[in-house]
């Protein structure tokens, strides 16, 4: 696939014949899209928190969290500026929340990923319940509903956002609306509503989905945490990704959103961790710990906060230098449901 034709004066005349009708020649451009593998334009790279979280700050002067609807430092990918992606198929930014800010309701054909990194006192509202931040939460907003954010307490909120638009995007298919009635939706249910009936190793008898996404919104660290260090005293370290847990859907035991996958790993200080590659790009938070990831021929060294990327089939090897914590989302789930998705591990 990789064979490239000498072209003719004769050719060229005809092609530009062809580009007259709006046609072209395969034969032209046939092994830039098919390739033998994965070959992303995307890149890795790390966003350092500290100089992040300073830029939010300022915009934090600059706007309000309701002026600009959501008061959000895109993260691009290098590779692909301009598009707001951080991957071919995601987005991803951080989000800043001043004490007593809103930020408006509204609801999109695009599903969200939230995982907290700083700041108490914030909530994200979902289908009528009020979800509470806490540093390390993983809190959805499944595709269509209805979401508004706050900050009742008396420090910033930041967050990372992860969202599936590059994918609605390239089917079209994105539909959007503020809230109707106000910028904050009414409340009609209970703190800890849905945790109670999705999240208790328990479902309302012959529950049948309305959607596809998991109606667990919820996924406090707390918790994730406790389970990662229960299998890290009794477990081996499995060689390439240490001790990892994926958050599912409860109904399904699938993937918590159609669209998007998401991981939570422990890696125990001193942990070296083998080289592997998978087909699902995937985005990094560092929720604890310090170290350094091998991403092809880069080599991230991250701390508390930092984001960074891993792009399609590069290789990526962890290193801790003290005992840490990785959130990670993809578009595994998409892959996966397609029937697209592969992994590789190296030297095993
Ligand atoms: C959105 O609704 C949020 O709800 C964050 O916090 C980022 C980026 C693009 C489109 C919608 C949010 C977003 C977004």
């Amino acid at each position: 696939m990789e064979r490239l034709q000498e072209e003719t004066t004769e050719r060229l005349e005809f092609y530009q014949r062809l580009d007259g009708v709006h046609a072209a020649p395969l034969w032209a451009v046939l092994s830039q899209l098919v390739r033998p593998e994965p070959r992303s334009r995307c890149v890795p790279h790390k966003w350092d928190y500290a100089g992040m979280r300073s830029l939010l700050m300022e915009a934090g002067g600059l706007i309000t969290a309701k002026e600009a609807e959501r008061r959000v430092l895109v993260l691009e990918n290098p590779g692909i500026r301009g598009l707001s992606q951080i991957t071919q198929s995601l987005y991803s930014g951080l989000q800043l929340i001043l004490p007593g800010e809103i930020a408006p309701s509204h609801r999109h054909a695009a599903a969200a990923m939230r995982l907290i990194v700083e700041g108490g006192g914030g909530y994200t509202a979902v289908n009528g319940e009020r979800i509470p931040m806490a540093p390390g939460d993983f809190i959805l907003t499944p595709s269509w509903t209805y979401h508004d954010h706050g900050n009742l307490g008396d420090e910033p909120v930041i967050w990372l956002d992860g969202l599936d638009l590059p994918i609605v995007n390239l089917f079209d298919a994105s539909f959007a609306q503020t809230y109707p009635s106000g910028d904050v939706q009414e409340i009609t249910r209970l703190a800890g509503d849905a945790q109670a009936r999705y999240g208790s190793n328990m479902l309302p008898p012959e529950y049948v989905p309305d959607n596809k996404s998991s109606p667990l919104f919820h996924y406090p660290y707390a918790r994730v945490k406790e389970a990662l260090l229960q299998i890290g005293g009794a477990d081996k370290l499995d060689p390439c990704h240490g001790i990892k847990l994926q958050y599912v859907n409860p109904v399904t035991g699938g993937y918590p959103m159609p669209t998007m996958a998401a991981y939570m790993q422990l890696l125990t200080a001193g942990f070296s961790g083998r080289p592997s590659r998978s087909t699902d790009a995937t985005v990094y938070n560092v929720c604890e710990g310090a170290g350094v990831t091998l991403i092809g021929n880069e080599r991230i060294e991250w701390s508390m906060g930092d984001v960074f990327i891993a792009p399609s089939w590069n290789t990526v090897a962890h290193q801790a230098s003290e005992r840490s914590v990785l959130f990670s989302f993809s578009d595994r789930a998409a892959q996966k449901a397609l029937g697209l998705w592969r992994e590789e591990r190296l030297n095993d």
